[in-house]
């Protein structure tokens, strides 16, 4: 069965900023290069591999500046050795050229998502001709894409990019289902068992990650069927519910720590940054 050769480790990606939560409202949330790349290097610490990066602007709103973005990629990498993944999603309202261009900042790796698809009351828009553009970019530059996956049909997408383009760079497949979002797939243990069904022969990892409250049944259920996890800000605020309501999240060092806590205990503990860049066909 694909979930009993579960792999012997667990890559922990840590999304620690994200672009939707706004600083104003969730004050621990790193926006800052300085804030951003000590949070990085707090957790590589207990347990990340790798960090997926949005870059916020000094009024903390989510850019896409190349400068800005170059700013803190060379932050990340001078705090810490974790592989650097850049989110070429951006915001809902960021357009398509400009979300192309990150790659200019030469991270490991960028987020690559299959579809268009309804972010609550926005459209996260990946048309296939978008989608083409961007994966061909990042095999031309040595970038190694991670395939975010929203829904179900995502996968077929992927299928069909892969039949028609080939491998990406580095040679591996590294899948990362997104669930929970309010117009994708739930994040259920049903949905993700039906995309670890779903996923093309040419997959060689995949995580998944939670969004909200779907945040630990997530979790439990990736690490169980085989998969890798992504935690942070970015995803859940929320750290759980506490006799007087909901908790917030402290850091994202407290999340990761958390989740390596968790797959540890399925002995499946965390993998090392050295780990995770031969799992995606990174140089050593
Ligand atoms: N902020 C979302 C609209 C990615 O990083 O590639 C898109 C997102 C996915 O977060
Ligand atoms: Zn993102």
């Amino acid at each position: 069965s694909r979930f009993l050769d579960r792999p012997a480790t667990t890559l922990i990606t840590v999304a620690p900023t994200g672009a939707e939560q706004r600083k104003d409202e969730v004050p621990q949330l790193p926006t800052t290069p300085e804030e951003i790349a000590a949070e990085a290097a707090a957790c590589e610490a207990v347990g990340a591999a790798m960090v997926h990066i949005h870059v916020r602007d000094a009024a903390h709103e989510p850019t896409l500046d190349l400068p800005r973005v170059r700013e803190v990629v060379a932050a990340v990498r001078e705090s810490s050795s974790l592989v650097v993944q850049l989110s070429t999603g951006g915001s809902v309202h960021d357009p398509m050229p400009e979300r192309l261009r990150v790659l200019d900042a030469e991270p490991d790796s960028c987020s690559l998502t299959l579809g268009t698809v309804n972010f609550g009351d926005d459209v996260f828009m990946n048309p296939w001709g978008f989608v083409v553009e961007l994966f061909r970019e990042s095999r031309d530059r040595g970038i190694v894409p991670e395939f975010e996956v929203f829904d179900l049909g995502q996968l077929t997408t992927l299928r069909r990019l892969l039949d028609r383009e080939g491998l990406p760079a580095g040679g591996r497949v590294h899948v990362d289902l997104v669930m929970g979002v309010p117009g994708g797939m739930p994040g259920t243990t049903d949905a993700l068992v039906a995309c670890v069904a779903a996923m093309p022969e040419q997959v060689t990892s995949w995580s998944a990650t939670g969004i909200g409250r779907s945040h630990l049944p997530v979790l439990a259920a990736s690490l169980s069927a085989g998969g890798h996890l992504r935690v942070g800000m970015e995803d859940t605020v929320v750290w759980g519910r506490g006799p007087d309501g909901p908790v917030p999240v402290a850091s994202n060092a407290d999340l990761v720590a958390r989740a390596a806590g968790v797959a540890t205990t399925l002995q499946r503990p965390p993998m090392d940054v050295a780990g995770a860049r031969e799992l995606l066909g990174l140089p050593a």
